[in-house]
């Protein structure tokens, strides 16, 4: 795609804006950038846009389109904001950094990860096994610096390990992978798709302009994945933790098994696998189908899978005191994520969760408890809903708190040797912080300061 001497409005000066802004003055456009947010809460982005030429619309969106070529949104900005409807009304084309970069670099490789969890770990993951079996490979998307810099100074032979979010393919239109991934689908975001269905209908954009020289890994214990099938023009290739399959990646016994054909191939036991969880098993399995369809070898999967411990922020184990052991598993922003969190720890939980409303239901997320958990510790804007929810559901071992330094102290004060001290919010940051890796880290300290008390 021609970018030169064309005129580029950047909506959102986040990470992915800046990434943007730095790619498109290497290819020569004209850049103009409009943020909602003011001069003064931008300090950190504004200086690592401070050497290239732009010009700057702060503190509105609703700024002049005269000229204007391309728009280069966000992922998280909506499309039904005036500027974006204006836009359309004058034909000006609005995109995001994922359809640039597949545009900007259309010969490259692209792999696809997209689900409502698991795609950081199945990213990262598949991204360790590409780099084992020699491959120059970006690991990008949701995760990273922004993927228009790394598209900008990619070489043709590069693969892209992409994690998509369903903001990001909403806006996709040519975005082809050679391999695609949907990993499970569960309600996330419904406040910003305005509906389930919405929702699900992105998530699909991921396969979209496949075709049978592409492939797409889908998990067959997912029964909206399991009906899409007809609408996939691909090669599709099942993964299933609960099945026997007659072709895919599959759990036998002891073993997870690939089988192409007649032939069935053992890739280790799966209690190799160091991440706990059911979940993390999809992810390695989902891992082993996108590498298989890529020719990586066994020996190579089988070596990275034996070694891989998983991320900071997912069920992370942080340390132990007074037999108390804590985990943070702060990138559980949604009620099936921080489930999963639960049911891998097993018993003897004290759980600090709450957050931003993304408009989820929580009902499946207390029935959970019983038998797990001991105490409930909230805070952020859902914790009323979340108390009454689980009071509803006969849970009422629950105290709210302010921060998570009190959320610590508090669960750490009720709890006893043997138990578990579990951050799993089930809902995202941004009520009270930046990002759920703030989050994290804050949770952190909190628990090592009570080391030094
Ligand atoms: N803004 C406007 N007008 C609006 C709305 C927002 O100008 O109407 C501005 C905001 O003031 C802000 C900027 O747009 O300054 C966008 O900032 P942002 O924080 O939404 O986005 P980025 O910093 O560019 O980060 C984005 C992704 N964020 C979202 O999709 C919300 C990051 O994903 C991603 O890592 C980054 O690009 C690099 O690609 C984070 C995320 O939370 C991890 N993703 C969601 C999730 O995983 O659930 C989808």
């Amino acid at each position: 795609m021609e970018l030169e001497n064309k005129t580029v409005l950047i909506l959102g000066l986040g990470i992915s804006g800046v990434s943007t802004v730095k790619a498109l003055n290497k290819l020569g456009a004209d850049i103009i950038i409009s943020d909602l947010k003011k001069k003064e809460e931008l300090e950190e982005f504004l200086e690592d846009i401070s050497p290239y030429p732009v010009k700057l619309f702060l503190g509105t969106n609703d700024i002049p389109l005269n000229n204007v070529d391309l728009i280069v949104k966000s992922p998280g900005i909506p499309f039904d904001i005036p500027i974006i409807e204006k836009a359309k009304k004058l034909d000006i084309e609005v995109i995001n950094d994922l359809e640039l970069a597949y545009r900007i670099i259309p010969k490259n490789k692209f792999i696809a990860i997209t689900g409502t969890n698991g795609k950081t770990t199945t990213t990262t993951l598949t991204g360790e096994i590409f780099k084992k079996a020699g491959y120059s490979c970006h690991i990008t998307g949701n995760i990273g610096v922004g993927i228009l810099w790394e598209a900008v100074n990619s070489k043709e032979e590069d693969i892209f390990i992409v994690e998509a979010s369903s903001f990001q393919l909403e806006s996709t239109e040519k975005f082809k992978p050679k391999v695609s991934t949907i990993l499970n689908i569960t309600p996330d975001h419904i406040n910003w798709h305005k509906s389930y269905k919405n929702y699900i209908d992105c998530k699909k954009k991921i396969f979209k302009s496949q075709d049978d020289t592409d492939f797409t890994v889908l998990n067959y214990d997912d029964e909206i994945l399991r009906k899409s099938k007809d609408s996939i023009n691909s090669n599709i290739i099942w993964f299933s933790v609960n099945n026997k399959l007659d072709d895919g990646v599959y759990i036998d016994g002891e073993d997870i098994v690939i089988k192409d054909g007649e032939e069935a191939i053992k890739v280790l036991p799966w209690k190799e696998v160091k991440m706990p969880g059911k979940h993390n098993l999809e992810n390695v399995l989902s891992s082993i189908a996108i590498s298989w369809s890529m020719g990586i070898d066994i020996e190579v999967i089988e070596d990275v899978l034996k070694n891989f411990e998983g991320l900071e922020h997912r069920i992370e184990y942080v340390t132990s005191i007074k037999g108390i052991k804590f985990y943070n598993d702060s990138k559980g922003t949604n009620p099936v994520s921080s489930i999963e969190a639960i049911k891998a720890l097993e018993d003897s939980i004290i759980l600090i969760a709450g957050g931003k409303d993304k408009e989820s239901d929580f009902d499946e997320f207390v029935e959970v408890f019983k038998g797990r958990l001991k105490y409930l510790i909230l805070l952020g804007e859902t914790s009323k809903k979340i108390k009454e929810t689980a009071i509803k559901h006969g849970f009422n071992n629950i105290y709210i708190v302010g921060s998570i330094k009190e959320a610590v102290n508090k669960s750490f004060q009720l709890g006893n040797s043997g138990d578990k001290i579990l951050l799993s919010p089930a809902c995202a940051s941004w009520d009270m912080y930046k990002s759920f890796e703030e989050r994290g880290k804050d949770f952190k300290k909190a628990v090592y300061s009570l080391k030094e008390d």
